[in-house]
């Protein structure tokens, strides 16, 4: 068997999305996900410009060897433009053997570990009252994990809380806009807000926060233990994690279990968090972080010191990657929790999918690969819009993390 063409498929259907697309001598294709959000042309041309050319001719079957083709043969490893197209690459390999196998890419994997796939999704409001009016819609359709993210009296936005009522969608313009940060607000107001969510719903439904990379290690060992009685499920990305070590400080003062991952695209990225077992759950995911190929040694390596995945699965990634996701989680033995945001109707007529939602659960079909089409005609009709991330500053007007 071989590869005959592999083709880079770039739309917008309400958001961008990148799917490559590789075709074999034998009329069997695989897809993959190469979507990086904000950032999207630049895994284009790396696909378009290097990957797809040396692609041509290759055996399908051969995915360890591939992988290792564009990974050490790049030179220059790494990076999350590089990992997202080698991931593309690599998620429609294994959607190929699934194919040719007549198998769902789970029992590839080694077959499923459970019957069911725990998800959690977004709730959000501008202010306490709308966000708890959000956690009951979110509890009302079944969800057994929420994610809460609430506007912060006195700052006119904040992360995670959609302008409009919409599904949150941080691509918001054609060049970043910019909003302002106060972390004493922040930090003031977050024990109120989840002594609300707790006093409202009870203990029974999982709670996750996500600070999206705010505060200094001190103040996320304040966070994390001024939260405690509201046993969170998780508390997200508290800090950035250029610096593992930094973790240490933040797991001496609290037991509140952390998550942190979905910037990361390589295994280094995490080796440190997760032998000092300073997080609970690793978020990187299928899309960034090189493909199964990748994320399997990632997960496997996290299980020998008793931490749990809990992929990314904002809108940003597309059905393709929450399809490869799902099977993944179906079969990882350290599987913690799958992150879900619905997808528009757009979206969802765009992307043909296997798998399917019941109550907080999703399991992942029986199709061979991984279950997930992209119709390329329709695809054709929702051309690219640039949209970039925004920008952060503290009140001070100093650019800070978004
Ligand atoms: O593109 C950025 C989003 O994927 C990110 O802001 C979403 O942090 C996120 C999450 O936890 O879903
Ligand atoms: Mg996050």
């Amino acid at each position: 068997m071989k590869i005959i063409d592999a083709k880079v498929i770039v739309c917008s259907p309400g958001r961008n999305f990148v799917t490559l697309k590789i075709v074999t001598d034998e009329g069997v294709y695989g897809i993959g996900d190469a979507t990086l959000n904000g950032r999207e042309k630049s895994v284009v041309s790396y696909l378009r410009d290097y990957v797809v050319p040396a692609l041509i001719g290759k055996d399908p079957h051969r995915i360890e060897d591939i992988w290792q083709f564009f990974y050490r043969g790049a030179y220059w490893r790494r990076g999350p433009v590089g990992m997202t197209a080698l991931a593309a690459v690599d998620v429609a390999l294994w959607d190929i053997k699934g194919k040719v196998a007549g198998l769902p890419l789970y029992q590839l994997l080694g077959g499923r570990s459970r019957d069911r796939i725990m998800t959690y999704t977004h709730a959000n409001g501008q202010c306490m009252a709308s966000t708890l009016e959000a956690v009951g819609q979110a509890v009302e359709a079944g969800y057994k994990a929420v994610r809460v993210q609430s506007g912060i009296p006195g700052m006119a936005s904040t992360y995670g809380v959609a302008k409009d009522g919409h599904k949150y969608e941080p691509a918001d313009a054609d060049l970043p806009s910019e909003s302002v940060w106060s972390t004493e607000k922040y930090l003031n107001f977050m024990p109120e807000l989840f002594d609300a969510v707790r006093s409202k719903y009870g203990f029974d439904v999982h709670l996750l926060h996500d600070v999206h990379h705010r505060l200094t290690p001190i103040e996320a060992a304040r966070l994390g233990k001024e939260l405690e009685p509201f046993k969170l499920f998780w508390l997200e990305d508290c800090v950035p994690a250029e610096n593992q070590e930094s973790f240490r400080l933040i797991r001496e003062h609290t037991t509140t279990p952390l998550a942190v991952g979905e910037v990361f695209n390589s295994v280094h990225d995490c080796r440190e968090l997760i032998q000092n077992q300073y997080i609970d759950y690793i978020r990187s995911t299928i899309a960034h972080a090189g493909g199964i190929t990748q994320v399997r040694r990632i997960a496997d390596f996290a299980a020998l010191f008793n931490v749990r995945t809990g992929f990314h699965g904002a809108t940003d990634l597309s059905p393709v990657c929450m399809g490869a996701a799902l099977h993944f989680d179906y079969w990882v033995p350290n599987f913690g929790i799958q992150e879900h945001m619905p997808h528009s109707k757009e979206m969802e007529s765009v992307f043909t999918f296997d798998y399917t939602f019941d109550k907080g659960f999703f399991t992942p079909g029986e199709a061979p690969g991984h279950g997930v089409d992209i119709d390329e005609k329709l695809a054709s009709k929702y051309p690219y819009k640039r949209a970039a991330l925004p920008v952060n500053r503290l009140e001070d007007g100093t650019l800070w993390n978004w």
